[in-house]
């Protein structure tokens, strides 16, 4: 089997809305593709409804009244994905070395199709062969034992059910370890870590019935329209009721300009749509915390007029008495930033952040969306808790309407969390792990995603399991990381499809394939449902629909308790009960945290969900100080080390395109940019373009601006103009991150920061490119 390129590149802009008849297409387009089953409708009309499947696409809230369709594009390509009748031919790993494997792109790995049987790495061949579940557990089981368990990571991508996720946890801490890396480290850890001390919780505190009641949204860094288009709903029902939405991105995304819900029959014909953002700001990238300042220094000052002429003050005063600590340690700050660092920080003008302050200053009830263009920086951690000050300062937290929004990634990796899957013991009760199963949790903390890598460089890991994910491909510094990884004496992943993790590892390696969450999930007890929790903290219930493709697949819980029996012998687990019935696991859930997941299994199939208590929606504070807190950000500026004020250097942000899921790419193209066959572009504005001597389709190099003397590049890319700020460029991830180094990540979190790489462009003759004098 082999694949053949046949792609044309196509860069004229798009002129069409979000959603609208572009989506319908690139739906029905990869139905096709797949082969997949789905065109016949009823299936896709359980997608996130109660007793139906919930999405294994991104984490938005599932409503209590769904849509009729309560899907959308990138939802039913994910389904699509999943619920492909492509499975991979059983000559493929007969017939190609995985030497040759790993010369095939990311794309064709996964477009094979479904993994059907369990497969052991032979390397007298250098070939995967297929072996038996039983076969797998004992050899992996045996080299387990046999190994120091802090030196052993267990990975998770953030789809696994709680249900697994907590099997998987508590065989972590039973086996004596809590390296439990998890794809949120490369994501909203830095909300995980700067909630907490702005507000006592690590997640968001808007319900989705605060969009019904919100004037005011400000949205920071997420790309609504390609990576949680579920949300344009809100969004434009709040739209229609005038509410205003203040937008900060460095791009020009289609879906927060305007959107056309493929839904609506009028909408569609006229396929123009409704304006999201009443203000859009092209903050520069890493730019977020001068703009940030920026507002909160026009709202501060609005106050400090209206107490000198005895008038109302726009801060909510009683709010800031009551339920906050260190207002005047962070209104100083603002006070004292001058407008010129603003404007320089941020790259947007004194006007601009004063009519988004005016707008804030009009609302009665606000709400803080952000995503990876937040998270995904140096001071990733000091832009979450910047979101939180500015709300903080109309009392925007624990109010109707208001609150504070992280859009989560994965479907499910809000809710791994919640149930243990984390390298911080602190967040895990283990007490109740120690009183329930007997047995001494390990106290040590554990290695989150960077940390794995560096230990994987020293030498220092001698295993990995992946439950789910493409951890080569989804981390920074993947050339350095490749080959640390090809010392590793055991890799397991269990996955869904072949990606590039399965292709890279030592000694031993095992591919177990998994049922999809989108299947019937059959053991001793019937058809069993699995959760996962939402961006706003509801839990869900989720019955897979359709028969697995092969017979060989097994359940996530299933792959957890054998290689629990396999590694650990007899213990204290019902492991094998647990498997016959999920509804013990959720019992189990329920023993561990007898507050959040209160009669879990009855409230399985709550419409919208169950909500787990976030105590400050209730504006109780679990901070140091027991109130809500201001932390002021430690200086604006983003890079400040390695960039300098060297005139080459541009920020590139590495961003998704509409036609993938992570690592998986699902096409080429992305629409909404006016981009088509080709994901090989750097995104570039007309300006720079010309002072930099560029010109459209050229070809370049892009190499990593650092004082760490290390080359990093990525090379074969063609320039393209965009309306992007001065000095910022774009590209999109995987495909670039060789070029973060490992080292550069969020200071306080470990987020890779993949949103602001220093790096300098390089024409063909290796010459880089400067700007002229
Ligand atoms: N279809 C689809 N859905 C997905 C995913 C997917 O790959 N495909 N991935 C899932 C996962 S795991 C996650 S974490 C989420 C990711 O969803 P997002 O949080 O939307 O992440 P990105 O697409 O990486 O880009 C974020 C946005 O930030 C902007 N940006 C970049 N730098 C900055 C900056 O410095 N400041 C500001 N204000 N904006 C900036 C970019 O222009 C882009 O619009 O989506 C989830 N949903
Ligand atoms: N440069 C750069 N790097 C980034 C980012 C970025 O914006 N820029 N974003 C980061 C973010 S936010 C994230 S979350 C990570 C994502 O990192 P990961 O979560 O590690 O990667 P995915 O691409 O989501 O994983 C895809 C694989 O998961 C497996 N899979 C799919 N469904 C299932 C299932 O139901 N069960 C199991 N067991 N396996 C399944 C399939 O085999 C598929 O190939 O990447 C990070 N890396
Ligand atoms: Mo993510």
């Amino acid at each position: 089997m082999s694949y053949k390129e046949t792609r044309t590149v196509d860069l004229t802009p798009y002129s069409g809305p979000a959603g609208g008849q572009g989506s319908l297409k690139s739906v029905a387009e990869i139905l096709t593709r797949e082969h997949s089953l789905l065109t016949s409708g009823t299936l896709m009309m359980r997608q996130n409804k109660t007793h139906g499947f919930m999405c294994v696409s991104c984490a938005w809230a599932k409503p209590g009244k769904p849509h009729l369709f309560e899907y959308c594009e990138n939802g039913a390509k994910a389904t699509a994905w999943e619920l492909t009748t492509k499975t991979v031919p059983d000559d493929l790993f007969a017939t190609h070395t995985v030497s040759e494997l790993r010369t095939w792109p990311d794309y064709n790995l996964e477009e094979v199709g479904r993994l059907t049987r369990p497969m052991r790495y032979d390397r007298a061949s250098d070939k995967y062969v297929p072996c038996d579940w039983n076969e797998a557990f004992q050899a992996i089981g045996a080299a387990l034992k046999a190994m120091d368990p802090e030196k052993v990571v267990l990975y998770s991508s953030g789809r696994t059910s709680l249900e697994a996720s907590y099997m998987y946890g508590l065989f972590g801490r039973l086996y004596g370890t809590n390296n439990f890396p998890d794809s949120s480290n490369m994501c909203h850890e830095s909300t995980s870590v700067a909630l907490p001390e702005s507000i006592g919780v690590p997640v968001g505190t808007v319900a989705l019935d605060d969009f019904d009641h919100t004037d005011c949204i400000f949205f920071f860094g997420q790309n609504v329209g390609s990576n949680a288009p579920r949300m344009l709903h809100q969004l434009q029902d709040a739209r229609s009721r005038g509410a205003e939405i203040i937008t900060f991105n460095p791009l020009l995304e289609r879906g927060l300009e305007r959107f056309a819900n493929p839904q609506s029959p009028t909408e569609l014909i006229q396929n123009k749509g409704t304006v999201i953002s009443t203000q859009y700001h092209q903050v520069r990238a890493g730019g977020d915390i001068s703009a940030m300042f920026g507002i909160c220094k026009a709202v501060i000052a609005a106050h400090d007029v209206a107490k000198k002429a005895g008038t109302r003050s726009p801060l909510d005063e009683a709010f800031l008495a009551e339920h906050t600590s260190d207002f005047e340690k962070f209104a100083k700050a603002a006070r004292d930033y001058t407008w010129e660092e603003l404007e320089a920080g941020s790259g947007l003008t004194r006007a601009a952040l004063e009519d988004a302050a005016a707008a804030y200053m009009r609302s009665k009830a606000t709400i803080g969306i952000y995503g990876m263009g937040l998270t995904q920086h140096r001071k990733g951690v000091e832009a979450c808790q910047m979101v939180a000050n500015l709300l903080l300062l109309r009392g925007n937290i624990g109010k109707k309407g208001a609150g504070i929004c992280p859009v989560r990634g994965h479907s499910n990796v809000q809710g791994q969390r919640t149930v243990g899957i984390t390298e911080k013991p602190a967040l895990v009760p283990m007490d109740k792990l120690r009183e329930l199963y007997h047995f001494e949790p390990p106290t040590k903390t554990g290695l989150n995603t960077v940390e794995v890598c560096e230990a994987m460089v020293k030498g220092d890991v001698q295993a990995f399991i992946g439950f789910g994910g493409n951890f080569v491909r989804a981390v920074p510094e993947t050339v350095a990381i490749e080959d640390a990884w090809k010392q590793i004496p055991l890799s397991v992943q269990v996955s869904t499809k072949l990606n590039r993790s399965h292709l890279i590892f030592g000694e031993m390696a095992y591919m177990l394939p998994v049922i999809g969450r989108l299947e019937v999930d059959a053991q001793a007890s019937g058809r069993q449902a699995v959760s996962v929790e939402d961006s706003t903290a509801c839990i869900h219930g989720s019955r897979g629909m359709r028969k697995p493709l092969s017979p060989h697949l097994r359940s996530e819980p299933w792959i957890v308790a054998e290689l629990a029996k396999a590694t650990l012998g007899l213990n204290t687990v019902p492991w094998d009960d647990w498997v016959s019935d999920y509804a013990k696991v959720r019992d189990a859930i329920e023993a561990t945290y007898p507050e959040m997941f209160k009669d879990f299994n009855k409230r399985l199939y709550t419409p919208g969900g169950f909500p787990r208590p976030i105590a400050a929606r209730n504006r109780k504070w679990n901070t140091k100080s027991g109130k809500a807190t201001f932390v002021t950000p430690v200086g604006l500026d983003e890079n400040p080390d390695e960039c300098g004020k060297n005139g080459s250097v541009f920020q590139l942000m590495t961003l998704r395109s509409n036609d993938q899921f992570n690592t998986t790419i699902y096409g080429f193209d992305d629409r909404f940019r006016g981009i088509k066959g080709t994901r090989m572009v750097v995104l570039i504005n007309a300006r720079d373009m010309a002072r930099f001597g560029l010109s459209e389709g050229q070809k370049v190099t892009l190499s990593t601006f650092s004082k760490d003397n290390v080359s990093r590049e990525v090379t074969g890319f063609q320039i393209h103009t965009y309306d992007i700020p001065d000095g910022c460029i774009g590209g999109y991830y995987p495909e670039c991150n060789p070029l973060i180094p490992l080292w550069h990540h969020a200071e306080r979190s470990k987020v890779p920061a993949a949103k602001s790489v220093p790096v300098v462009i390089k024409r063909a003759d290796g010459e880089v490119a400067r700007p002229a004098a």
